[in-house]
């Protein structure tokens, strides 16, 4: 019985690999987080190392810290630079929109998932990596106790540097949403890890205790030979265990 558990566990990887991704089966089972997480380090490492042999900078943007914000609410980053989220009271989360429908998921755009703090800061982050210098607008899709991103609750990583879509622009079409609020994506974390605050190293196979989801999803469909490799590797692992 628990043979079979593993053999379908690691095979389930197998989509995951090919940028088929089924966000529901991802979080089933404890053999497919660690799978996941093993997964998507490696897709981490070209990035970062691609940047040349300085260590790639770390941005931090506070979530809900000042009110229904993000601070800063415009970010400049370079690609293979990281971005961490970090929550403040009450529940918020970051999610990635269009330009054209703000307070609504992108396909398969970024989402942190809610991280909710009574107070302080929440004892866990979301790091994303900027894989390209395209424009990510982004909002919190809460909606209690109003919606958070007609509130002005957005902001931008990359935005164009001329044109009319500016920040404010996404903010005043946000702000029209307020009647029918906000949309959050379906499934849970999309193109970013989840860790404590301040430990900004990319986790190794070894999961976080407590961690809400600890499994790390690539963001743009980044599957490279590397982590089909890692997979394959893995099912190996648990194939010689079984035997
Ligand atoms: C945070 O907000 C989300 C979305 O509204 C909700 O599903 C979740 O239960 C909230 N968590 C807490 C701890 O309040
Ligand atoms: C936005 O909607 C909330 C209820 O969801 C309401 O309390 C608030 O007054 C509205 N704000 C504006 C500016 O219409
Ligand atoms: C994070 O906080 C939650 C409650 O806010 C707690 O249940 C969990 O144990 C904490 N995790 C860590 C790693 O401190
Ligand atoms: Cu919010």
């Amino acid at each position: 019985m628990i043979s079979t558990f593993f053999i379908v566990g690691a095979l389930a990887t197998f989509p995951l690999a090919f940028g088929q991704y089924s966000y529901s089966t991802v979080n089933a089972t404890p053999t497919l987080r660690v799978a996941t997480s093993i997964h998507a380090t490696s897709t981490l490492v070209p990035v970062s190392s691609g940047t040349g042999s300085s260590k790639p900078a770390i941005q931090t943007i506070a979530v809900g810290q000042n009110g229904l914000t993000f601070t800063p609410d415009t970010i400049h980053a370079k690609v293979g630079e990281q971005i961490v989220f970090e929550f403040f009271p009450k529940n918020h989360s970051v999610a990635q929109a269009d330009f054209n429908t703000p307070c609504k998921p992108s396909n398969g755009g970024l989402f942190s998932g809610f991280i909710a703090t009574p107070q302080g800061r929440a004892n866990q982050s979301f790091t994303i990596t900027v894989e390209d210098d395209k424009p990510i607008w982004l909002y919190c899709p809460q909606n209690a106790p109003r919606p958070h991103c007609a509130a002005g609750m957005v902001a931008v990583v990359n935005p164009p540097k001329s044109g009319p879509n500016t920040l404010d622009a996404f903010k005043l079409a946000a702000a029209k949403t307020n009647s029918t609020g906000s949309t959050a994506p379906t499934g849970g974390l999309v193109g970013g890890q989840i860790s404590a605050p301040g430990s900004s190293s990319t986790p190794s196979g070894v999961l976080p205790s407590g961690a809400v989801s600890p499994s790390i999803v690539p963001f743009h469909g980044a599957a490279n030979e590397l982590a089909v490799s890692s997979v394959l590797g893995l099912i190996g692992v648990f194939a010689a265990l079984l035997l």
